[in-house]
């Protein structure tokens, strides 16, 4: 009788790497309010508040149990009082009064759908609200400067809102692994990120490679995009090579140093298995009409006026990839920190350094007191290193 469990019956862990989440939420209607406050957090730039109101939803979507009354809450970590106070006004009335207000907010709404953008950060975002801009269509209206980047990601942007499927993301590992063995045989290209959490959705589609003889594996990626690019597959391409040190000036906070491509792709529909490739999930219905109505995304030229149809009707459709390849003893690292969520990884690094005095990353685990590389071969040696139970993929949706 799981309904009737209460927080007492349970420890609950404040690191997301020691509890086992599912992507059966018993708590959305708690952590849909949450995420709004964490996301709003991280538009006022304030990433205490943002981790703050992402724990507290984390936590939640952990439990085994809906939560119904406060009491629910006892001995329950990572719930500050913001967080609790939001809980309670839920419980009570139905809905949070400041999260109602906060959609409504014009910045919020502005910075939401800015950020929605490929290639728009929080900070471009909020610059482009400062100088008056409210809408894409004023945004596109306006002589501002748009790095290549976001110009790929206005010209897509109604593509690019649409979360990809499984199949989706299926055929595009399968075109991208026929690509990759033509150069390498033996490779493999593995799906990771939240669809190896097992979502049935996501932003983009994340693609790890690697290859058994090490070394192999170099130039690889300039040559798979060089073919995928003639074949037509490529609308947009940004190799990070990390040989050329781009990480270091580019994405301060860039979190590994693989060689690695943020890909536009072009997926032509008859390559998906599914009879209906329009059907939408949680996608933000607002910012997916506004787009309709500027006619933006879908080829140049196809389409003559706001809304039209051939948009809907063009046989393929951009989607967000992400190619990161990895040399073979880095390889389970790679797939740990490429799997996510952000918050398991974030927390599975804090407790290799609290707990363990070791540093974790995408590419090695240290040892700070024996001063040595602890090798893997795979995800269960990582945690056994750690000296944490296995918690599979589709438990790491913290
Ligand atoms: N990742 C990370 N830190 C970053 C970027 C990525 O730890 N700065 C890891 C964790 C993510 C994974 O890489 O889960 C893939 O990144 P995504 O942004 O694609 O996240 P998801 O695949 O989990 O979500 P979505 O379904 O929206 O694509
Ligand atoms: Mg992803």
């Amino acid at each position: 009788r799981t309904a009737d469990r209460s927080a007492t019956d349970i420890p609950v862990s404040q690191y997301a790497c020691q509890r086992r989440t599912t992507l059966n939420n018993r708590n959305n209607l708690f952590t849909n309010a949450l995420k709004i406050l964490a996301e709003n957090a991280e538009f006022c730039e304030n990433e205490g508040r943002n981790l703050a109101f992402a724990r507290a939803s984390s936590i939640l979507k952990s439990l085994p149990y809906r939560v119904t009354k406060m009491d629910d809450l006892q001995g329950i970590p990572s719930l500050g009082e913001h967080s609790k106070k939001v809980i309670k006004e839920i419980l009570e009335d139905g809905n949070c009064g400041e999260v109602e207000k906060l959609i409504q907010n014009e910045r919020y709404q502005t910075l939401k759908r800015f950020t929605s953008i490929f290639g728009v950060g929080v900070k471009t975002a909020d610059k482009w609200y400062r100088e008056g801009l409210r809408t894409l269509h004023e945004l596109k209206a306006s002589k501002i400067k748009l790095t290549k980047e976001q110009e790929a990601g206005l010209l897509y942007y109604e593509d690019l809102i649409v979360p990809v499927t499984m199949a989706e993301a299926d055929s595009i590992r399968k075109i991208v692994e026929e690509a990759v063995h033509r150069f390498l045989p033996a490779a493999v290209v593995k799906l990771t990120g939240g669809f190896r959490r097992g979502k049935e959705s996501g932003h983009d589609v994340d693609l790890l490679i690697t290859h058994q003889d090490e070394g192999k594996e170099q130039g690889l990626l300039h040559q798979v995009i060089n073919w995928m690019a003639v074949q037509g597959m490529i609308l947009y391409d940004d190799i990070t090579d990390n040989r050329d040190q781009k990480w270091k000036t580019k994405e301060p906070e860039l979190f590994d140093h693989f060689a690695k491509c943020y890909l536009i792709f072009k997926l032509q529909k008859d390559m998906v298995n599914v009879v209906d490739l329009n059907t939408s999930g949680d996608h933000d219905s607002l910012a997916v009409n506004e787009a309709k109505e500027m006619g933006l995304g879908g080829q140049a030229g196809t389409c003559e006026h706001a809304g039209c149809a051939s948009v809907k009707d063009k046989d393929w459709k951009a989607i967000r990839v992400d190619l990161v390849v990895a040399p073979f003893s880095q390889y389970a690292y790679a797939l740990l920190g490429w799997t996510g969520s952000r918050l398991f990884e974030r927390d599975l690094r804090r407790y290799a350094k609290h707990f363990k005095h070791m540093s974790l990353s995408s590419h090695s685990l240290f040892d700070n007191e024996q001063k040595r590389f602890l090798m893997a071969a795979t995800e269960e040696e990582i945690f056994a290193h750690l000296g944490l139970d296995y918690i599979p993929p589709q438990e790491r949706n913290a």
